[in-house]
């Protein structure tokens, strides 16, 4: 059965094309810097905000016409939606998928009952996976949602609910496992805290990096090759989140003998709520080979919290290819939409039109990203910027055969440092601009 029937496959048609559900600018088997798009972009669809998002706020109920959807919470209905997510998948061209445990299948009256009902989902998963083509990109649990976890779930401070997102990461990890999944994430939205003055913040962070190990021992027990990524977020739900940003997770993966085993999910909008940009946290992770995913959704500037919005500016598409670029491309991640369409927009053929601008403007900043490393302008003014590290005095200190009082005599004779140079910030702006 079609559950999209007036929509076909999405076709490459090129810029000049005024078709609104055609690519642009994807064009999935065109080389760039020796990759295919779809090597490059390994695009993927989230399960919770396109399959489960209602358009709900905290003013009013959802709004969503989702014809396929029964509205329950009934396994049968969930099975439903595999066979409508896979169609959607398909004819968005998307190679990959991500879903949290609860997204896909209903939690039962006991633990035990969850699992099977997970188990039952993840079978059709599977089917779909192989009759598709269709990839998991990566697999998670949903430690927020249920009341249980209100106050956080490896940072709960009641330990039978820690022994449930155990058992509930374990579930999951097999799961993904079973699904070929490429990574597993953590995304920690109520490991922090609302208020100190009820939190042992060190005995958290300590049950934090305990599930994190017990975590790394399972997958090596049953041979779950995938990359482990925390995904940072600095608020929302909780005021702070432990894993805030890109230096406070390595921080913390580092201090607890965790860096080995994870790297990072970066999520634009999470980067923006930490007060930095995208290409921020993207530098900050490459240069210590954490950077691992992206989820690619932007927010709204005159808005304070997370809205999810799906990405269509290009200088943000281009930065973010560019790091990409830069640190040598995807190897188990991708451009995971972890975004949901708005509020006003509940046909099903705005999930369509979302996913074709995502693509479009992600596809258009590889583009224009791969154009700006062929002139090399910006790279080459970088290094130039610092070629006084490459030989000379730069050159010692770099190699740590200068000390204080060497670099002291070194002034002393001569007197004073030589002038500075212009950073020439505008004039690159306006080279970035060449390329847009
Ligand atoms: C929440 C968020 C999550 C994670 C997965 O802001 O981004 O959906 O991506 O748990
Ligand atoms: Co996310």
């Amino acid at each position: 059965m079609a559950y999209f029937p007036e929509i076909a496959k999405i076709q490459y048609e090129g810029p000049k094309s005024r078709n609104p559900l055609a690519f642009r600018w994807y064009n999935a088997s065109e080389v760039i810097e020796g990759k295919t798009m779809k090597e490059h972009l390994r695009f993927s669809i989230v399960y919770w905000h396109t399959m489960r998002g209602t358009g709900s706020d905290p003013f009013g109920p959802g709004t969503a016409i989702r014809p396929w959807d029964d509205g329950s919470n009934s396994v049968d209905n969930a099975l439903t939606r595999v066979e409508a997510a896979f169609e959607l998948f398909q004819k968005l061209d998307a190679p990959y998928y991500a879903f949290h445990d609860r997204d896909v299948a209903p939690e039962g009256s006991s633990l035990r009952e969850t699992n099977a009902n997970l188990q039952k989902i993840a079978d059709s998963l599977k089917a779909h996976q192989q009759s598709t083509g269709v990839k998991l990109l990566w697999g998670t649990a949903n430690m927020f949602s249920n009341p249980r976890f209100m106050h956080g779930a490896a940072t709960t401070c009641n330990a039978e609910v820690f022994a449930y997102a155990a058992a509930q990461v374990k579930k999951a990890m097999e799961v993904t496992k079973d699904l070929g999944g490429e990574n597993y994430v953590f995304w920690g939205g109520r490991e922090g805290y609302q208020s100190l003055y009820n939190t042992d913040m060190k005995r958290e962070l300590d049950h934090l990096a305990k599930l994190f190990h017990m975590a790394v021992d399972y997958a090596k027990e049953i041979g779950f090759k995938g990359q482990f990524l925390i995904e940072p977020k600095p608020k929302e739900p909780t005021k702070h989140q432990y894993d805030s940003d890109a230096a406070a997770c390595i921080n913390f993966l580092r201090a607890y003998d965790l860096l080995p085993y994870f790297k990072l999910n970066l999520e634009t909008n999470h980067a923006t709520l930490a007060g930095h940009t995208m290409m921020h946290e993207m530098d900050y992770s490459g240069m210590q080979d954490a950077l691992g995913s992206i989820d690619a959704n932007t927010g709204d500037l005159l808005l304070g919290w997370d809205t999810d919005q799906f990405p269509t500016d290009y200088y943000l598409t281009a930065q973010t290819m560019l790091m990409i670029l830069k640190y040598g491309g995807f190897k188990t991640g991708g451009v995971n939409f972890d975004a949901k369409v708005r509020r006003e927009s509940f046909e099903p053929i705005d999930l369509f039109h979302a996913h074709v601008g995502g693509m479009d403007a992600f596809a258009r900043g590889l583009r224009i990203a791969a154009e700006i490393r062929k002139e090399g302008l910006i790279d080459q003014f970088v290094k130039n910027r610092y070629s006084s590290w490459d030989s000379g005095i730069g050159a010692e200190i770099e190699s740590g055969k200068a000390s204080l009082a060497s670099l002291e005599k070194f002034m002393l004779e001569k007197g004073d440092a030589s002038p500075n140079e212009s950073g020439r910030q505008e004039m690159l702006e306006n080279i970035f601009n060449l390329y847009i």
